[in-house]
């Protein structure tokens, strides 16, 4: 595929255009293969099979795929074994490929490229702020095999998801509900982020009329923890660092912490809530030391995730390291040495902060 760069004015990515586009091509085509980001999170598996149910109900042929093993916490969603971690090429090639919760093949894991190369068309849902710097090559393609509507002021693609579901008028089962519930709860922290707004709270309520069901939801999500969870918090609490009066907190995940509790990474989600909790915090970093899976396994991998409060723009940061994400959650991953990457990251957190502090 050439290499390059997606202008920020190209008309098949644009937002206003492409719902039609995007509901028309889930009326029209009947094979689909369903994906999302690697290591999927609430809102990536609850719109994955909310829709894949939905385009089901209606007859449609439908695939689900994701590279990395869904967390156990959302093993109680119906539909959930559906989800496959290989997949037929040759069903691909008859097929649309629809990316959900995340809009660059890259994410989609180690086959992004070859699953948007190899499928009949390609429509991507998502609400991340798209990157035009790291887009695809295959976004420039004259013949708009691909279909992208990004809606960056949604609080979750399963909400998207839910919107376009009532435009076309489909049916939505509970099973689909309490998916598509699962990705609102997981993409606002349960109901507390900054992007929870009043449509959110209607989302939600009309979820659960439909057979949402949100003590189960909240249930399964924050008090089914393992006890080597707790352990493992504790010992990453002990890595705090608090840095700038206080407004900056980081704390990390080594390799070692993880073998000593019998932990497993999945395990260390959302621990970046407790140093942002802290009242004198602006933005808190989460440094992992991280597994690669290739070949190449030899490479030092870090992965950070940043959450702010009130101004710090995570995404900016975020993107200054080749990650992405919202203003007040990003994340990114690379090639480096937790040392030297510290620095880096600290002094691009402290100008941030220091454009407030003046
Ligand atoms: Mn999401």
């Amino acid at each position: 595929m050439r290499q390059i760069e997606a202008t920020a004015n190209d008309s098949h990515l644009n937002k206003a255009d492409n719902l039609d586009k995007a509901l028309n091509i889930l009326k029209k085509e009947g094979r689909f293969l369903i994906t999302c980001h690697i290591r999927p999170d609430g809102d990536a598996i609850g719109s994955i099979i909310g829709l894949g149910l939905a385009l089901r109900s209606v007859g449609k042929e439908v695939r689900l795929f994701a590279q990395d093993d869904v967390p156990s916490a959302y093993l109680f969603l119906k539909g959930i074994d559906e989800i496959g971690h290989s997949f037929d090429i040759d069903y691909i090639k008859g097929a649309t490929l629809i990316v959900l919760d995340c809009n660059e093949a890259k994410r989609i894991g180690d086959d992004g490229e070859r699953l948007m190369g190899a499928s009949k068309n390609v429509l991507i849902i998502d609400h991340h702020v798209k990157d035009t710097s790291i887009y695809p090559s295959a976004y420039t393609e004259e013949n708009s095999r691909i279909t992208a509507y990004i809606d960056p002021t949604s609080c979750a693609t399963s909400a998207i998801i839910l919107n376009m579901l009532k435009e076309l008028s489909w049916p939505i089962d509970e099973d689909v509900a309490n998916a598509l519930y699962t990705g609102i709860f997981s993409d606002t922290g349960g109901f507390r982020h900054s992007n929870t707004t009043e449509s959110v709270f209607k989302m939600a309520a009309t979820l659960t009329g439909l057979g949402a069901q949100p003590y189960l939801v909240a249930t399964e999500l924050c008090s089914k923890f393992k006890k080597e969870r707790i352990l493992l918090l504790s010992k990453v609490l002990d890595t705090l660092e608090l840095y700038k009066e206080g407004k900056i907190a980081l704390i990390y995940l080594f390799k070692d912490i993880l073998k000593d509790t019998g932990a497993d990474e999945e395990d260390a989600q959302d621990f970046i809530s407790y140093p942002r909790g802290i009242d004198t915090v602006e933005v808190a970093g989460f440094i992992k030391e991280i597994d690669v899976h290739d070949a190449f396994s030899d490479k030092k991998m870090v992965s950070v995730s940043l959450r702010s409060k009130s101004y710090v723009d995570c995404q900016k940061v975020a993107k200054q390291f080749g990650g992405g994400g919202h203003v007040r959650a990003a994340g990114f991953r690379m090639e480096a040495d937790i040392n030297e990457l510290k620095k880096t990251l600290l002094k691009a957190l402290m100008a941030e902060i220091s454009k407030r502090d003046g």
